[in-house]
């Protein structure tokens, strides 16, 4: 039951938080301490880290290019050298200027290629202290420059993960495809942020939920910020360069900000968790999603969240995808690997 207890903190209403509803997570600690002499110490100081090299820059950019294909594969016009073509008109359906989630893309093999490296499995390995891993199925931003057509480019500062769990609960990543210099778009991240989210919301309350449907998903209001900002939180656009890895502790506020140079930012997202703890139903969802090609959040355990297949709403026309059929161009092979890190097959 919530109680509003309110009180006035720096003219700011704080309401007595609810009980987190949540059963405890073994891995909550995880990351409260930084003596881990790596770079986990950076994870667990300011909330990300960037491993260089993690994907072979030549693999990253064959993925890149494989973006591209598959953009013109579509009957819409879309040339990777025709800037006139770098529009809605010409793109599936796209969010944030340029996250995709259409056409099954989460299972096309160029992506696996990247999402299921080996050494992709290390570093997450690394944290997690097992190699025994789970992936999200997950989106992929392909993100021209410069468009003026984009519906929702705003900031959208939110942390994926619900304000109801008590510590570390995923560790999210992504991979960029190709460099990613100071106006090529990109994470942006507020340094130091994940050790203060349990303060934050025992201060302010825990009752508003605003998410777009997971329950790992928590929008935070601009009103909200300066209290991170007080504490010494920044806000770091992530630089990095192609094959690099970011990983982030999901209690970081995050948002991601669109390229104004003049190359598009290419990235495939990817998350990693302990096979064990996969629930019967987990296992069931996901066999599902992976068989469907269907999209995830982030987090492959706990609360998964399978994105129904429904063509997505076009913004230049307000009616479903006539094009989304939701079947990748190049299906994953179902191998061994895949098989276990989509969680499908026991390790
Ligand atoms: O595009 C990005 O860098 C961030 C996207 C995002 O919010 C996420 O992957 O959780
Ligand atoms: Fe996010």
């Amino acid at each position: 039951m919530i109680q509003k207890t309110a009180s006035n903190v720096n003219g700011i209403i704080s309401r007595r938080a609810p009980e987190t509803v949540f059963p405890p997570f073994e891995y909550a600690n995880l990351l409260d301490h930084a003596d881990f002499g790596d770079w986990r110490d950076t994870l667990a100081t300011d909330g990300y880290v960037v491993l260089p090299a993690v994907v072979p820059r030549e693999t990253a950019l064959r993925s890149r290019e494989a973006a591209l294909s598959w953009l013109e594969a579509f009957p819409r016009g879309f040339k990777r050298d025709d800037p006139n073509t770098h529009k809605t008109e010409c793109l599936p359906v796209q969010h944030k200027g340029g996250m995709m989630s259409c056409n099954g893309v989460a299972h096309e093999q160029w992506v696996w290629d990247v999402r299921g490296h080996p050494a992709v499995v290390d570093a997450f390995a690394k944290v997690w202290g097992t190699d025994e891993l789970v992936v999200s199925f997950d989106a992929i931003t392909v993100a021209h420059p410069n468009r003026t057509d984009i519906y929702d480019a705003g900031r959208w500062e939110h942390m994926d993960q619900s304000p109801c769990r008590r510590g570390f609960h995923c560790l999210q990543g992504l991979v960029n495809l190709n460099d990613c210099g100071k106006d090529d778009g990109g994470l942006m991240i507020l340094k130091g942020s994940p050790a203060l989210m349990g303060e934050f919301f025992d201060m302010f309350g825990r009752e508003e939920t605003r998410t777009w449907g997971p329950q790992d998903f928590y929008s935070f209001t601009d009103d909200q910020h300066q209290w991170f900002y007080d504490r010494g939180c920044e806000w770091v656009k992530v630089c990095v360069e192609a094959g690099d890895l970011i990983l982030w502790d999901s209690r970081a506020m995050h948002y991601s900000v669109s390229p104004t140079g003049k190359t598009d930012r290419a990235v495939i997202y990817v998350c990693m968790g302990p096979t064990k703890l996969l629930t019967e139903k987990n296992k069931e969802d996901r066999r599902y999603a992976f068989e469907n090609y269907l999209n995830t959040n982030h987090v492959p355990y706990g609360e998964t969240f399978v994105n129904p297949r429904k063509p997505g709403i076009r913004s230049d026309t307000g009616l479903p995808d006539q094009d989304d059929d939701g079947i990748p161009q190049n299906p994953r092979a179902a191998s061994d690997r895949i098989l276990k890190l989509a969680g499908v097959k026991a390790y």
